[in-house]
């Protein structure tokens, strides 16, 4: 497919486009999302609760359909006791089924996901970044937040980005205006101050929480280091 241009004929340069079937804003956040632990079981997650982190998100990447569902339903459930916003990665239509606080998808979803009906349910909505032609397009579908990364460099998912590391975290928190963002990717208790440091509004971490020998204290020294540092700010 191409048109001719002076005898030859070039490529047409498709660009993928989100579907804009959504013109006004998701859900707005209740309040700032804060230390955002992202977690792969229920048992992890009833480990972290009772410390009422600032979001949670429950991403599953494995397991049969059965026990898929009944862990977001778990989940959702716990959630909901604690009074902790819990966020469903990818599974869409089970977190608007079963009630979840909200969804958050990468940005490869959204060629699949329904996100009028996400936004129909009054789910909140969380988008996935990772460079600003990615940012751009998140930016325009108005969600409740962002996630930006990965600022450092992880063993925890395979980046096919380079780290953008904090400079460019804090030009994306500037460019983002009033949606609030979340930094992600090779956050440990070393890097975390100067990630606080750039005035981003949550801060998402696996390995740093799930891998520690104990995940309670590990989130409970970075509740108390945030609260320093919006205190400090
Ligand atoms: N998403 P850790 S980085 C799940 O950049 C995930 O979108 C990323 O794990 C993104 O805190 C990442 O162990 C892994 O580095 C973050």
């Amino acid at each position: 497919d191409g048109w001719p241009c002076s005898g030859h004929v070039l490529p047409r340069i498709q660009m993928e486009q989100p579907p804009l079937a959504v013109s006004s804003p998701f859900a707005v956040l209740s309040s700032e999302p804060g230390v955002y632990p992202v977690i792969d079981s229920v048992d992890m997650l009833q480990q972290l609760l009772p410390l009422k982190p600032g979001c949670i998100q429950l991403r599953i990447k494995t397991g049969s359909d059965g026990d898929i569902e009944l862990a977001i339903m778990e989940a959702i459930a716990l959630a909901k006791k604690y009074g902790v916003r819990l966020f469903i990665n990818d599974y869409w239509q089970l977190a608007i089924e079963h009630g979840a606080y909200g969804v958050h998808l990468g940005q490869q979803d959204l060629e699949t996901a329904d996100l009028s009906a996400i936004q129909a349910a009054g789910l909140r909505l969380g988008l996935s970044s990772h460079g600003p032609f990615e940012l751009a397009r998140a930016l325009q579908l108005q969600p409740s937040y962002i996630a930006l990364g990965h600022i450092f460099p992880t063993d925890t998912k395979q980046m096919p980005s380079k780290p953008q590391g904090v400079k460019r975290l804090a030009d994306s928190i500037a460019l983002c205006g009033g949606t609030p963002t979340v930094a992600i990717g090779g956050i440990d208790h070393h890097r975390f101050a100067q990630v606080c440091q750039t005035g981003v509004h949550g801060v998402a971490m696996v390995s740093a929480i799930t891998r520690a020998n104990s995940p309670s204290e590990a989130l409970h020294s970075f509740k108390q280091q945030w609260e320093q540092q919006r205190a400090y700010h």
